[in-house]
């Protein structure tokens, strides 16, 4: 095995063996074709490090050996491969810095804002399923004299499990925890973009699980993911990404009868009532538009609250907190530890949202804070500077598609019927948030909303144990409790006696 590579990029521990490529079957081995690719830091626009890029040969191999593992692995007690998921996230405590700081150059996501809380809850998630996995019960069902039926829950076979490079490390751990804990093994393909922290906690785990029994094999969408999905021997595919990659995703395992979990994207509304806007209630009802628009993520965020519904009556005092707070964060390289906002993750996605910003302002949209960022060419990273726009129509593209920047779109509301309309007249159902303290407003609210997760006086992320899965068209299934472990994973299998 080559040894040679590089072991640090700017004071921060690279993986080491894991660069060579895949791991597959318990070993690091390179990709078959000998293709590489560059994880580029797009606060810095340098090269971290190179990775495998793997083709559907190494797929093919690493699902074979998924494949042979899962006979003795689905056999062994839930309560003993929990155990090993616990471990696996007290060595990722145990490495917690290390990793924050690969996350952070790769990601571009701030170290002290983002990317030490990511590993954090990384570590959680994994612990979470440890714990739990026993509880992997079924039913009981006595059908009548001399006639009794009971269901388990059975693993599905081989899990492939697709990621993006928003938060890379901690959806890894989710569709880890949720495929290992109910006996499924796993071939998990990290994000082009981002493959470096999940091939660190990877390192941790080499010796951890049998055998074949959790695979990583970095590589391209087209190249790697794509012959994952279409393979006839992954019973399942977990993806995480965006709404059109999610579509060809759904028909390559439709193909197959395969079962199916999606987590696209979103836009979600924020709606702030009047009595938010209280001098006593206003600091905290601006940190939380702050935080629900995920600007310390870039915007990056599939739950990102990017439209402000804002009452009319509290208009100018919350709009004028929220450009003063949202000024004073600072944006920059997402090592440096003052740094609040990082960069945007490449090139494409610098321009993207540069030409939803662009499109806005040409359209008459009025800024409140932010412009229109510099041209690739002149940036020292991808940095766009925070933007909330006003005067948009909630029927503009800026306010209906999903930016992933940091753009924020507000639009004032008098009547909670038309907001509410106004709130759900998209074809995204991911998250939604309300501030009021009115719990008849939160009520009606909350009842009419359609979303999958909805946050009432809360903007944080997802906590283990919670459902969360989208409405409409922003998924398909439920994450990150053990509900949705168990219905997205297992199959029920029934059987009946009788005497
Ligand atoms: O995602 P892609 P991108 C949204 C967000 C963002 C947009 C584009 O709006 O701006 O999507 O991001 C793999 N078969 N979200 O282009 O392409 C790819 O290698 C199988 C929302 O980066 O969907 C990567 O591992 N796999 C979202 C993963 O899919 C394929 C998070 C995601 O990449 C593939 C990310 C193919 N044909 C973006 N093509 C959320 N829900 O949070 C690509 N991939």
């Amino acid at each position: 095995m080559n040894t040679s590579l590089k072991t640090t990029y700017e004071g921060v521990q690279l993986p080491t063996v894991g660069l060579v490529g895949n791991f597959i079957n318990g070993e690091w081995c390179k990709p078959i074709g000998g293709k590489t690719l560059a994880v580029i830091n797009p606060s810095r626009l340098d090269t971290i490090a190179d990775v495998g890029a793997a083709d559907k040969r190494d797929i093919d191999a690493a699902v074979a050996a998924a494949k042979a593992a899962f006979p003795k692995w689905r056999r062994k007690a839930a309560r003993e491969r929990g155990a090993l998921l616990i471990e696996f996230g007290n060595r990722i405590t145990a490495n917690a810095e290390e990793i924050a700081k690969i996350l952070a150059a790769e990601t571009g996501n701030a170290l002290r804002t983002q990317s030490r809380p990511e590993v954090a809850s990384t570590a959680e998630v994994l612990r979470y399923y440890g714990g739990v996995i026993a509880e992997q019960k079924g039913e009981t069902l006595p059908l009548g004299p001399g006639l009794f039926s009971y269901t388990t829950r059975e693993p599905l076979g081989v899990v492939g499990a697709i990621i993006p490079w928003n938060s890379p490390l901690v959806l890894a751990a989710v569709k880890i925890g949720m495929s290992l804990g109910t006996g499924n093994t796993l071939v998990l393909k990290p994000a082009e973009d981002a493959p470096l922290a999940v091939i660190r906690i990877a390192e941790l785990a080499a010796d951890l699980f049998p055998a074949g029994v959790f695979n990583v094999v970095t590589g391209e969408g087209l190249e790697a993911g794509a012959p994952l999905t279409a393979h006839p021997d992954v019973a399942k595919i977990s993806f995480t990404g965006s709404h059109e990659v999610g579509q060809k995703v759904a028909h390559a395992v439709a193909d197959r009868i395969g079962h199916l979990t999606l987590e696209l994207g979103g836009k979600s509304p924020c709606i702030v009532y009047a009595d938010a806007g209280t001098d006593a209630m206003l600091d905290t009802t601006v940190s939380n538009i702050i935080a629900a628009m995920r600007f310390a993520r870039q915007g990056q965020s599939c739950t990102a609250g990017s439209r402000l519904f804002l009452h009319a009556s509290i208009w100018d005092k919350v709009m004028s907190r929220l450009v003063a707070k949202v000024n004073a964060l600072k944006v920059g390289d997402a090592l440096d530890e003052t740094t609040d906002i990082g960069a945007v993750i490449n090139a494409e996605r610098y321009a993207a949202v540069c030409g939803f910003i662009k499109e806005a302002m040409d359209s008459g949209a009025k800024v409140e804070t932010g412009k229109l960022p510099p041209e690739v060419a002149d940036a020292k990273g991808y940095f766009p500077t925070p933007v909330i726009f006003t005067g948009v129509d909630n029927t503009w593209r800026i306010a209906r598609e999903e930016v992933f920047g940091p753009v924020l779109v507000a639009i004032s509301w008098t009547d909670e019927k038309e907001v509410l309309e106004m709130a759900n007249d998209t074809h995204y159902g991911l998250a939604a948030y309300i501030f009021t303290s009115d719990i008849g407003a939160a009520m009606r609210a909350t009842e009419q909303l359609d979303a999958g997760w909805i946050q009432v006086n809360r903007a944080g992320g997802q906590i283990p144990g919670m459902s969360y899965g989208g409405a409409k068209q922003s998924g398909i299934g439920s994450e990150y409790s053990i509900e949705g472990a168990l219905e997205s994973y297992t199959h029920r299998k029934s059987v009946t006696f009788g005497v």
